[in-house]
C-alpha cells in the first residue's frame, strides 16, 4: 500500500487484519492506490512536505503480444514480453513492491498465488477489486510473511492460459539447507488457438479442433495407474517458455548441490516429473517446509509446487523430464556437465519401483506441529461435482456465476474469525480437480478424519482424484472475501468455485 502512513511504524498486519475496518481500503484500477475510508491527517499532524513514492522493485508492463514457441504464431498476454514473466525473487520479510502497468486495451488482474495477502491485494476480479482497466497502473505494496516458491497469474477470464503467468520466489532469511544453485523450472501448457472457444469446442458448439479430442489413447496415467482423463489435449508444453524441440538447458557441474524449483504454472496439466539418474529429495511443498523424503518422481497437480534437492552425481548430460498426464506427450529440459550433450534423451521416461517410485501426499510431513488453535469448529461437506453433456463443474452443488456459467448462483460459504474450518471433499467425477484456497494455507490430512494429526503439511492446492475423500482444515484468520475453487482453469470457468467470506 503506497501511502504515507504504511511507512510510519505501525500495527503489525496481524494487528491491522483484527482491527479490520482500520485498515485502509484500497481503491484499486485507479493510477496509483489511494486509501478512500481514512480521515485525512488534522492539519497540525500534517507533514511539511510530501514524502517521495516508494520505489517498485518490479515493473509489470502487460502488454499483447503474438508468439510462436511451437511454431504457430498465437496471441498471447505477457508480463514484460515473455513467457514465463520476470521472476519476482524477494527475501522473506521484504516488503513487496510492484507497479502494474496494464498497457492493453482490455482489463487484466494479477493474482499471487499462495501468498498470505490483504485480501484487497488479491488480485480477483468481482471479489476483491475491480479489474485493472485498459491503459491503468496499480502499485502494490504489502508485508512478504513468507518463504517458497509461489507464483503469479491473471485471474481475469481465461488469460492465464494466453501466458500471463510467471514465477514468485521469496527465500528464508534464514535457509535450512546449503546448495549451489538456486533453479526455477516453470512448467507450463500452452495452446495455439485461443482458449475462449476450448469450453464452446467440448460443448460441442463450435466445430472441434484436435485440443479436445480426448481422451488420448495410451496416456500416460496417475501413478497406480488410475487413468487420467484430460480436458484439453495441447499442442505441446514448456519449460521455462522452452518447448521440448528447443528445450530449456542449464550447465551445472559435478557435485553441485541444486534446489530445483518445480513450479505447475499450467492452465489444465499435471506433470510427472523426473530427473534421469538422480533421485528428488523433496524439500518443500507449496511454498511450505516438509520433513525431506526421497522420491524417484513427483506428480505436480495444476498450481501445486514441490522443492527438490539434487546432488549431480558425474559429468554428463542429464533430462528433467515432465510428462503430461493423460497425454503421450512431455516437455522436458536438460542439466549438463561443460561439453556434455543439451539435447534431451529421446523417448519417454519409464516408471520403476512401488507405483513408479512418486512420491504421493501421505509421504509429506510437516517437519512441524501445524494443530490449529482452539477455536469452533465450522465443517463444510464439499461435493466435486460435474454435469458432463453441458460441460458444467460445480462445488456443493452450486455453479459459481463464471463467464461460461451465467444462470451459476453458488452463494458465499460464510465463516467468523477465529473458526477452525474443516472441508471434507468429496470427488463425484471422473477428473482430478486440483481445489485451491486464496489467503490461507490449509492442513492435509493424510488419511479423512484423522483431525489430531499433528505434523500434517500445510498446502494451498490439493488434487482430489476421481472418487477420492480428503479433508483439509484451516484456521480462519485472514478476514475478507477469499476465493476458493478448481485450478483447472476450464473447470473453475464452467462453475468449480465457490468463495468464503468472513461474517460477524
Ligand atoms: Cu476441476
Amino acid at each position: 500500500m503506497s501511502t504515507p502512513n504504511e511507512r510510519q511504524p505501525g500495527p503489525s498486519r496481524r494487528e491491522a487484519l483484527v482491527a479490520g475496518a482500520a485498515a485502509p481500503l484500497v481503491l484499486l484500477g485507479s493510477a496509483g492506490a489511494q486509501p478512500v475510508n481514512q480521515a485525512p491527517p488534522s492539519t497540525d499532524e500534517r507533514p511539511g512536505r510530501m514524502p517521495a513514492a516508494p520505489k517498485p522493485d518490479f515493473v509489470f508492463d502487460i502488454e499483447q503480444k503474438t508468439v510462436a514457441p511451437l511454431g504457430i504464431p498465437t496471441d498471447a498476454i505477457l508480463v514484460n514480453g515473455t513467457d514465463p514473466g520476470t521472476e519476482i525473487r524477494y527475501t522473506e520479510g521484504d516488503m513487496f513492491r510492484v507497479l502494474l502497468n496494464n498497457t492493453m486495451q482490455i482489463p487484466c488482474t494479477v493474482h499471487w498465488h499462495g501468498l498470505l495477502v490483504p485480501n484487497y491485494m488479491d488480485g480477483v476480479p468481482g471479489i476483491t477489486q475491480y479489474p485493472i482497466g485498459p491503459r491503468q497502473s496499480v502499485f502494490m505494496e504489502y508485508p512478504i510473511v513468507q518463504s517458497g516458491s509461489y507464483w503469479y497469474h491473471s485471474h481475469y477470464g481465461l488469460q492465464e492460459q494466453q501466458g500471463l503467468r510467471g514465477p514468485y520466489i521469496i527465500e528464508e532469511s534464514r535457509p535450512a539447507y546449503d546448495y549451489d544453485k538456486d533453479i526455477t523450472v516453470f512448467m507450463t501448457d500452452w495452446l495455439d488457438q485461443s482458449p475462449e472457444g476450448i469450453i464452446p469446442q467440448i460443448r460441442n458448439e463450435q466445430p472441434q479442433t484436435a485440443a479436445v479430442k480426448t481422451p488420448v489413447p495410451g496416456g500416460a496415467p496417475f501413478p497406480g495407474d488410475t487413468p487420467f482423463n484430460i480436458d484439453v489435449n495441447y499442442p505441446g508444453y514448456l519449460m521455462n517458455g522452452k518447448s521440448v524441440d528447443d528445450p530449456w538447458t542449464m550447465q551445472v557441474k559435478q557435485g553441485d548441490r541444486l534446489r530445483l524449483r518445480l513450479i505447475n504454472g499450467s492452465t489444465a496439466t499435471f506433470f510427472r516429473v523426473q530427473l534421469e539418474d538422480h533421485e528428488l529429495e523433496i524439500i518443500a511443498a507449496d511454498g511450505q517446509p516438509v520433513v525431506p523424503t526421497k522420491a524417484g518422481n513427483v506428480v505436480i497437480a495444476i498450481a501445486e509446487r514441490y522443492d527438490v534437492l539434487v546432488t549431480i552425481k558425474k559429468s554428463g548430460s542429464f533430462t528433467l523430464n515432465a510428462v503430461a498426464l493423460g497425454t503421450r506427450r512431455q516437455v522436458a529440459g536438460v542439466l549438463h556437465t561443460q561439453g556434455a550433450s543439451k539435447k534431451p534423451s529421446p523417448g519417454m521416461p519409464s516408471w520403476q519401483g512401488r507405483a513408479g517410485g512418486s512420491a504421493d501426499y501421505a509421504s509429506l510431513k510437516s517437519p512441524y506441529p501445524t494443530v490449529l488453535p482452539e477455536g469452533p469448529v465450522k465443517t463444510f461437506n464439499i461435493e466435486l461435482g460435474g454435469l458432463m453433456k453441458r460441460y458444467l463443474w460445480s462445488m456443493a452443488g452450486e455453479y459459481y456465476p463464471e463467464p461460461f456459467v451465467p444462470e451459476g448462483d453458488a452463494g458465499p460459504l460464510r465463516i467468523n474469525y477465529g473458526d477452525r474450518v474443516r472441508v471434507r471433499f468429496t470427488n463425484s467425477t471422473m477428473m482430478y480437480h486440483p481445489m485451491h484456497l486464496h489467503g490461507h494455507f490449509y492442513r492435509l490430512l493424510s488419511t479423512p478424519g484423522a483431525w489430531d494429526e499433528t505434523h500434517c503439511p500445510l498446502k494451498d492446492t490439493v488434487a482430489v482424484g476421481p472418487g477420492e475423500k480428503i479433508d483439509i482444515e484451516f484456521f480462519a484468520d485472514n478476514p475478507g472475501h477469499w476465493f476458493f475453487h478448481c485450478h483447472n482453469l476450464y473447470h473453475l470457468a464452467a462453475g468449480m468455485a465457490r468463495k468464503f467470506e468472513y461474517v460477524v
